[in-house]
């Protein structure tokens, strides 16, 4: 069986909607990230040195992680539900290229939140930087139901996460946005309702 090591409502929340929606048998284990400590006290650090969720675990000890390389793994192991496109594509490369975009563009000018030492100016500056990520992946939807179409596929695991943190950090997005509906129609999916219950982030 597999295993995800996740913290609610972080980017381990990707490819929690994954498992649920590709219907993988898995357990989750909590992981405190200030402790570095799993729920049953055991270091965290030594099942994945980077010290960050999400961390997926295979029945032989061994550990994948990088949320990019899990939402892709776990994608091609059910070809049938659609998530990922075949290996090799130039969809597949589309995919990647909105993967590697919503990774190092996207997720990872959230972490400068977290950092006491930088100062508020900077931090604003950021918010700015992220609405126009925000807007730019806005254009690329359209009216399109799904950030690569008409299929639903592990990006949009990845951009509802994203999308997730907004709230969290109080950035605003203007209310032309096609994410603003594209939220509510990734929410109708049972797979995202029943895993946003499971981390205790919905009722
Ligand atoms: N490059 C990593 C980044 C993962 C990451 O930023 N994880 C955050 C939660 S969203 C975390 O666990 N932070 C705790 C820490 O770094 O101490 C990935 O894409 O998987």
């Amino acid at each position: 069986m597999l295993t995800l090591y996740y913290y609610p409502g972080a980017c381990s929340l990707a490819p929690h909607i994954i498992l649920e929606e590709g219907e993988f048998e898995f357990e989750l284990k909590l992981v405190d990230l200030h402790e570095k400590k799993t729920g049953s006290g055991r270091d965290f650090l030594e099942i994945n040195p980077k010290g960050y969720v999400p961390a997926l675990a295979f029945e032989d000890g061994t550990v994948l992680t990088e949320v990019v390389a899990i939402l892709q793994y776990l994608g091609d192991q059910v070809p049938d539900k659609g998530l990922v496109p075949k290996s090799g594509t130039m969809d597949r490369y589309r995919l990647q290229e909105s993967l590697s975009y919503l990774s190092s563009e996207v997720h990872k000018l959230f972490g400068v939140f977290y950092d006491p030492n930088i100062s508020d100016k900077y931090k604003d500056e950021t918010k700015k930087k992220i609405l126009s990520r925000f807007s730019y992946l806005s254009g690329q939807l359209g009216e399109r139901a799904y950030l690569m179409g008409e299929q639903y596929t592990v990006a949009d695991a990845y951009l509802f996460t994203l999308l997730g943190f907004t709230t969290h950090f109080g950035i605003e997005l203007p209310s032309n946005s096609h994410l603003l509906e594209y939220m509510g129609r990734v929410l109708q999916r049972p797979s995202v309702v029943n895993t946003l219950k499971k981390e205790g982030l919905i009722e």
